[in-house]
């Protein structure tokens, strides 16, 4: 890396907060930091005015050359080792293995994996050269993995899936948040000073976590149910919403449908039995539900702990009938929203990674969206694939010898190796692969299976959009050069499209790429057209929907969707009519406890940048299985012994730290690190049948001491 030699104001590589940040050039050696730049604060960007947590601030440190890949690697045949190679003969190593797979065994048997994490313009030409110079329809991301249900949800209530359909500035102006299942006093620590001010205002804070974490910490009411009964809750308060009289008739009446078959299935779900399956007891329903309607105006905020589960879709259903049923919703400081959790979590979703998805938030089953779409790449629409698997789906038919098997994989911004469910037989699966290239900025373990591993630049040395968890699209700056040896992604796609025939259509500007984004967006949900780098910068971002207006003045972008109107065809909010059902794995004699996976405050996903960084390391160092003091008692376990956590798919060794914030009948562990505190070796790859995301937030598990400790 080259110093910064000029101040520039940027944001974070990390979560979906998207937190403005300002690099300046390190003067001197005496701050003992490995790279020339600093952060500083940017304390006028409205979102995290200044303040960052420790990861962002340390975010720096991954850009030194000394933890990060900076030539390309191949394997060398002979000695089956990771060798450095240049860039030309690794370029031509991966066209030729792509191309050959795809001559043996069809186009589908090509596929990509990309993240939530790439730019939009990252994600936008990954969608485009799978479709158009692979051909393949096989191309899905770990955002499947994130934040796909409550995107299914919102789609089927409201027509349209933006993460928070207001700014986060609205929180502190409305009367009760309903916080499900975020933990984000650790995963978005400056977004809790909304939160603070909420309750400075008069406002209160239901959380609802089978953990008493940091966030339930601060919260008037938390409710903290067995993993896995969301549903159940979220039904058990609509009953006694209609119990004690407290629908808002008016609104069901003028902005919503299907509430006779919502209130039906609500009303077979009695307090008492709701009690039962999710060990919240009828008080504290009765509380939540009074915290909840006495305001004028409420929230429903939910997050992975109800979504990652394999009726995810359901049961933000049934968070989302919550606020339809008593009127919180598409009026002013109320309504529903999700905390998306990657950088780009929700910009990744609206371009085309997504397996059936085209940019601007289009289907790629739509025929209108296809003929759209072609014609903004200029090909026949009929030439376009049609939907592919969903991200454990495809890596689950990795290496697969059937004829729908897919033999070769790209894979950019993710480490499934580490983050999968099931990993030890995602690994294997990757291991089966005919041909694996993976781009990424380190030698990550899923990277280290490759074929070819492709450096690529990151955040702070290139250009490029990001839609942050408030639908706001921000422009993310290059403040420093690149390691010479490294090159971006679009750089990548650029050189293999030209390989593989396509001279022209991936550029790797990313100022051009945007520029057909805006296009191929153009009238869809997702409507970025009318946003320019120029207009981001003036305007703090701009929140889409934001259409091109022809003459007159430019469209002002949209902080808050359906006051007016839901995103429907009928202008109406939908009900769904959801009913409880188990966990895909419950308790049993032989798997008596329930695991539950998360995040810890310093660690970032599957930990391949943040593990790298020193500070972070010394404040997380390491897996752990947190379990309270009655299950430690029956195991005869005592802190910081080694516990092995067995599932049906396999076994994890970490040491115990016991603690009374977590239910007895439950255990939590992080999902960083790899190895043998390895929480995925556990977790079970059950999929919610809309959203097909996996079940991380649920499984049966038997805890024993691991022995020798
Ligand atoms: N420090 C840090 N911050 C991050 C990330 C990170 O890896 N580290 N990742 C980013 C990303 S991509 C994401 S998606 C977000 C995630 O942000 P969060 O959703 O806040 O994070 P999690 O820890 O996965 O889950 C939140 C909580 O759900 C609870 N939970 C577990 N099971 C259940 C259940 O059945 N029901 C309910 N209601 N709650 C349950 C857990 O106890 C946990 O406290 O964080 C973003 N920010
Ligand atoms: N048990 C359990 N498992 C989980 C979860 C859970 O709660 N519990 N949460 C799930 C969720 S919500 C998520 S989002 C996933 C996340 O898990 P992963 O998909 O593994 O995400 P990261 O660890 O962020 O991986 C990003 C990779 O991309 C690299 N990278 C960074 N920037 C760039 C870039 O610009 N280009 C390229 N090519 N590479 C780049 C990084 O170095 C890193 O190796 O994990 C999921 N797994
Ligand atoms: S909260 Fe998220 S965006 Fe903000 S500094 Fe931390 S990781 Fe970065
Ligand atoms: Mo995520």
């Amino acid at each position: 890396m080259t110093d910064a030699t000029d101040i520039t104001d940027t944001h974070c590589p990390y979560c979906a907060l998207q937190c403005g940040m300002r690099l300046a050039p390190k003067e001197g050696a005496a701050g003992g930091s490995v790279v020339g730049v600093e952060v500083r604060e940017r304390t006028e960007f409205p979102v995290n005015q200044g303040a960052l947590c420790g990861k962002g601030r340390t975010a720096p440190e991954v850009l030194s050359s000394a933890v990060r890949l900076t030539e390309p690697l191949v394997r060398d045949e002979a000695t089956g080792e990771l060798v450095p190679a240049s860039w030309e003969s690794a370029l031509d190593r991966v066209a030729a293995g792509l191309a050959g797979v795809r001559a043996r065994h069809g186009a589908d048997a090509v596929g990509v994996f990309g993240g939530g994490g790439l730019t939009n313009e990252k994600a936008y030409a990954l969608g485009k050269f799978t479709r158009l110079v692979l051909g393949s329809s096989q191309i899905d991301y770990n955002g499947r993995f994130c934040m796909s249900s409550a995107a299914a949800a919102g789609t089927r209530a409201f027509g349209v899936d933006r993460g928070l359909p207001f700014p986060l500035a609205d929180v502190p102006r409305t009367g009760c948040v309903l916080l499900v299942g975020s933990n984000l006093a650790e995963t978005m620590p400056p977004a809790l000073r909304y939160f603070t001010e909420l309750r400075e205002n008069g406002g209160t804070l239901i959380v609802v976590d089978p953990r008493r974490t940091r966030t339930a910490e601060q919260a008037d009411l938390h409710l903290a149910p067995r993993p896995g009964t969301d549903l159940a809750l979220a039904l058990g308060l609509l009953h006694l919403v209609v119990a004690e009289g407290r629908v808002d008739e008016a609104f069901v009446a003028e902005r919503t449908s299907g509430w006779p078959a919502a209130r039906a299935a609500a009303m077979a779900h009695w307090p008492e039995w709701v009690e039962r399956i999710t060990g919240v007891s009828v008080p504290q329903l009765r509380a939540a539900v009074e915290m909840f309607c006495a305001p004028e105006a409420a929230m429903v905020l939910t997050a992975r702990g109800p979504e990652q589960q394999a009726k995810g879709t359901d049961t933000v259903g049934a968070w989302i009938n919550l606020c339809l049923a008593t009127g919180r919703a598409g009026r002013p400081f109320s309504g529903y929203g999700c905390l998306t959790g990657q950088g780009n979590g929700q910009g990744g979703r609206e371009h085309g990674q997504k397996a059936d998805q085209l940019p601007g938030y289009r289907m790629l089953a739509d025929p209108a969206a296809r003929e759209h779409v072609a014609g903004v790449w200029g090909v026949a629409p009929e030439s376009l694939p049609g939907p592919g698997r969903s991200a454990y789906e495809l890596l689950d038919a990795l290496g697969r010898d059937t004829e729908d098997g897919v033999r070769a994989l790209m894979l950019l911004a993710s480490n499934p190796v580490v983050s999968a469910p099931r990993a030890a037989h995602v690994e294997e699966r990757m291991r089966a692969l005919d041909f694996l290239v993976v781009c990424d900025v380190v030698l990550s373990e899923s990277a280290r299976l490759a074929d070819v591993v492709l450096p690529v630049t990151q955040w702070a040395e290139e250009t490029g959009t990001l839609t942050n968890l408030e639908g706001r699209v921000l422009l993310r700056r290059r403040a420093v050069d690149p390691p010479p040896g490294c090159r971006s992604d679009l750089e990548v796609l650029h050189a293999l499209a030209a390989r593989l025939g396509w001279e022209k259509g991936f550029p790797s500007d990313p100022a051009e790429v945007f520029d057909e984004l805006r296009r191929a967006s153009a009238g869809g949900k997702a409507d970025y057209s009318g946003i320019t780098y120029a207009r981001i910068e003036a305007e703090d971002g701009v929140f889409w929907p934001c259409p091109e207006e022809e003459g007159g003045p430019p469209h002002p972008g949209t902080p808050r969707l359906f006051l007016d109107r839901f995103a429907t065809e009928d202008g109406r909010a939908r009900f769904a009519p959801v009913s409880h059902r188990p966990s895909a794995e419950e308790p049993d004699e032989e798997y008596p406890v329930l695991l539950t996976t998360g995040r810890v405050l310093a660690q970032y996903q599957s930990g391949a940048q943040t593990r790298r960084v020193a500070e972070l390391n010394a404040a997380a160092p390491g897996p752990f299985v947190q379990l309270h003091p009655r299950l430690a008692g029956r195991l005869g376990a005592a802190e910081g012994d080694a516990l092995a956590v067995v599932s049906r798919r396999g076994r994890a060794v970490a040491p115990a730290r016991i603690s009374t914030d977590i239910r007895p009948d439950t255990v939590f562990m992080p999902f960083h690190w790899p190895g043998e505190g390895r929480a995925n070796s556990l977790t079970n790859p059950a999929l919610d049948p809309t959203s097909r995301m996996p079940e991380f937030k649920v499984c049966a598990v038997r805890v024993e001491l691991a022995g020798g400790s």
